[in-house]
């Protein structure tokens, strides 16, 4: 009996592992042009070995039509039933962050990603120059797509579809998760949103006030880059002390308090050691955000106390270069933020803080994850996992923070909300990731306990690593104990810790 048990068992399991392997070639002969919303054409179909802590599997190429590119990475055994959607970054224009899915695969998920709909560089945004279908793929269309694409391939792929659909993403990868919930509410039971661009088509108008903010009529930078340790070391000294640690972190940077003007030259100081009138002007407007000739604030995301070390190269360029938002933000302006196309030849300069801001309704059309009605998403039982570092210089952190505020007061308040969405902020983060705060959690796992088991991540547990890959790296969880330098508890806003 017993041994009769045992074969059952094994053949049990061997038919189980044969309908759970891959068919990854087979893929190539199936037909895929009538998949709802995304007529799609796979490519290539290949199987990749086993390798270190990767397992094997089949990495799968197409597109939708007209030319949103995707992979889908399947492994070839032990698949978990599911598929994680991964996001990308910056303008896309690549299937880049096709890595970060390689902690979710060997966790047993079918991963995907996509381009968006277009090739470049994640910096550049040329293709958008008179290319209206371009920015609908971009800013909404092509994550829809893919995903339609996608479950289409792993059901055909193992003989059976996906028993959940779950999304990650970080920075327009965040943009890609909200939009989800949004407007797409059925395509994702689970969404780990980071960062999120384009809450605002007022992120945009960070990237260039905060571009503009140290350079004078000339265009020349205003304070060099090696004056900001010393800005950065005096609102820590300042302010690191309010949340009861002197840690390098402050836990809410809202409640620091400080002038530029505490480091005014004195009368006979060395202005190596203090900032200039001029200098205090350009910090000022940093901190300030963008604001128009009447004086209205046309943002209130701004960068937080805490950030400066995040000002080289991006606000401040390093060694008296241009910083890297004049042509980040630039290109933004070029070729998506009107519906008319200024092209290659317009310059940060010339944007005009009361003329130009009213002319982004059209871009905000498209862009804006802003919208807090998700009443559809939270129907169907969706989950939605949201986390901001404080110390973001790219997406200045409170664009989120009032999203979900407003999320609260949409929803019903804070109870209701939380049901299904909880955001965690993170102090001393850089965007998305990296800097002197722990940013790293295990967010799969929180999104499965509480979409599959109803366990709502009540806290969380992130961490600083060593070597931290950034932005654009795949970190694999558990956690090597020996990478681990620095852990905190992190509490859903706006719970924060005592
Ligand atoms: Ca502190």
């Amino acid at each position: 009996m017993r041994i009769l048990i045992i074969l059952f068992a094994s053949l049990f399991s061997a038919s189980l592992q044969a309908a759970e392997t891959a068919q990854c070639r087979a893929l190539l002969t199936q037909n895929f042009a009538g998949v709802a919303d995304a007529p799609t054409q796979l490519i290539s179909a290949a199987d990749i070995a086993q390798a270190g802590n990767d397992p094997a599997y089949c990495k799968v190429e197409g597109y939708v039509a007209g030319r949103v590119g995707l992979e889908l990475r399947l492994p070839h055994s032990n698949w978990n039933g599911k598929m994680m959607f991964q996001g990308c970054g910056g303008y896309c224009g690549s299937l880049m962050q096709m890595e970060q899915c390689m902690d979710a695969l060997s966790r047993g998920y079918a991963c995907m990603h996509t381009d968006l709909g277009h090739k470049s560089t994640p910096t550049d945004a040329k293709w958008a120059y008179n290319n209206p279908q371009g920015e609908i793929d971009f800013y909404f269309r092509a994550t829809h797509a893919a995903a339609q694409a996608g479950k289409a391939v792993i059901g055909a792929a193992y003989g059976k579809a996906a028993t959940r659909n779950y999304y990650q993403g970080c920075s327009t990868g965040g943009r890609q998760g909200l939009i989800s919930a949004q407007r797409f509410p059925a395509d994702f039971d689970g969404i780990i949103v980071g960062a999120p661009a384009g809450v605002s088509t007022g992120g945009g108008l960070h990237l260039i006030w905060s571009a503009l903010a140290n350079l004078d009529k000339q265009g020349n930078p205003i304070m060099s880059a090696d004056k900001v340790p010393m800005i950065a070391a005096a609102v820590m000294k300042k302010c690191d002390a309010i949340d009861g640690r002197t840690d390098g972190l402050i836990d809410d940077p809202r409640k620091c308090m400080f002038d530029a003007a505490e480091l005014s030259c004195k009368p006979g100081q060395d202005s190596a050691q203090c900032l200039t009138s001029a200098e205090v002007g350009a910090v000022r407007k940093i901190y300030s955000g963008a604001v128009n000739n009447a004086g209205l604030q046309l943002y209130t995301a701004t960068p937080m106390p805490g950030s400066e070390p995040a000002w080289v190269p991006v606000f401040i360029g390093a060694n008296g270069e241009k910083p890297g938002y004049y042509y980040f933000g630039g290109d933004f302006f070029r070729y998506l933020a009107f519906a008319e196309d200024p092209g290659p030849n317009w310059r940060p300069e010339d944007f005009d803080f009361d003329r130009d801001p009213p002319r982004m309704g059209y871009n905000r059309h498209l862009n804006n994850a802003a919208d807090p009605d998700l009443r559809a998403f939270k129907a169907r039982g969706g989950k939605l996992i949201a986390y901001q570092g404080w110390r973001d210089t790219s997406v200045p952190p409170l664009g989120v923070v009032d999203y979900y505020e407003l999320v609260e007061r949409v929803m019903g308040g804070r109870k209701t909300t939380a049901d299904f969405f909880r955001l965690f902020m993170l102090p001393g983060v850089d965007h998305c990731a990296g800097g002197p705060g722990p940013s790293r959690m295990d967010l799969i796992s929180a999104l499965e306990n509480w979409v599959e088991k109803g366990r709502a991540p009540y806290q969380l547990l992130a961490a600083r690593i060593k070597n931290d890959p950034g932005v654009m790296g795949n970190v694999s969880f558990p956690l090597k104990r020996d990478d681990i330098e620095l852990t905190r508890t992190i509490y859903p806003y706006p719970a924060a810790p005592r």
